[in-house]
């Protein structure tokens, strides 16, 4: 099968017909990340594109994006495999201000699938939401992500919120979306920044790990 055919149906919305294609896929023995890559992420690349060219405005930019969920549905539990016993805990939200979830899902997939207990406190996120939830399910990383250059110092401001809260040191800090780069994430004080899910999903699990072996 042709994935891009599959892109195209992302690119142009067809929520039904993506859910169609990836099934379709994954029977050619397709690998899930090669499904994603290709079939999936790529569409939103062309979106993005289109969108700063003005070829297509907010609408239609949401029903790629709904069309993209779709197929991240079907893929989820193949991405999210593990048979090993949980390494640690993350919490994870896309910050203040900012609804944009696809990339943060997929991070939350990856980590799912690379043994952390993740719980997703969603898009839009109030500050203080992340400082009480890591307290409560006593989380090792806090992960966030924000897709805006105008959201990006709210990811600040969270850290900023658990060092008043005396908590900072108690977690990892965790930060990405494509505005991040990894000077601003060591401006705020965070310790990893990762581009993509899957260095995301590795990152976590060697800061696990070394905490695991320090302690
Ligand atoms: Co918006 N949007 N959007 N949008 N949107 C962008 C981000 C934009 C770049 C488009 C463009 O102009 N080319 C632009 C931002 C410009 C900027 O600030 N630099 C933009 C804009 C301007 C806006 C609005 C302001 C438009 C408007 O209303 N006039 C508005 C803002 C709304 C808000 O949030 N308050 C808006 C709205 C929307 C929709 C709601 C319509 C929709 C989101 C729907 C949804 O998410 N459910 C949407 C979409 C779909 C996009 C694009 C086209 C696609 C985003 C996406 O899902 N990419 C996007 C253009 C683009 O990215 N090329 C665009 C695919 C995804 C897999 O990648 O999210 O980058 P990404 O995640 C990657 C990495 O970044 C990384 O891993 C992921 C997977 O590998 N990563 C992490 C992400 N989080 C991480 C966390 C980590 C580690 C890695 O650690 C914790």
């Amino acid at each position: 099968m042709d994935l891009m055919e599959l892109s195209l149906c992302v690119e142009r919305g067809n929520a039904k017909k993506t859910k169609e294609l990836v099934i379709k896929a994954l029977d050619e023995k397709i690998s899930a990340e090669t499904i994603l890559n290709e079939g999936l992420i790529s569409a939103m690349g062309r979106v993005g594109e289109k969108f700063k060219n003005n070829e297509i405005y907010v609408p239609e930019m949401l029903i790629a994006a709904r069309a993209m969920n779709e197929g991240l549905k079907i893929l989820e539990p193949i991405l999210t495999q593990t048979g090993v016993k949980p390494i640690g805990t993350a919490i994870i939200g896309t910050v203040k201000g900012d609804l944009h979830d696809i990339g943060k899902n997929l991070v939350r997939m990856m980590l799912k699938g690379t043994g952390i207990d993740i719980y997703d406190l969603g898009v839009d996120v109030p500050t203080e939401s992340f400082v009480k939830k890591a307290a409560e399910v006593g989380a090792d990383i806090v992960c966030l992500s924000a897709l805006l250059t105008t959201t990006m110092p709210a990811m600040g401001d969270v850290i900023k919120a658990f060092e008043a809260a005396g908590s900072k040191n108690k977690y990892i800090f965790m930060v990405g979306g494509a505005p991040v780069t990894e000077n601003f994430a060591k401006e705020i004080g965070a310790d990893i920044y990762t581009p993509d899910a899957a260095t995301a999903a590795e990152a976590a699990k060697a800061a696990l790990l070394k905490k695991a072996a320090s302690n």
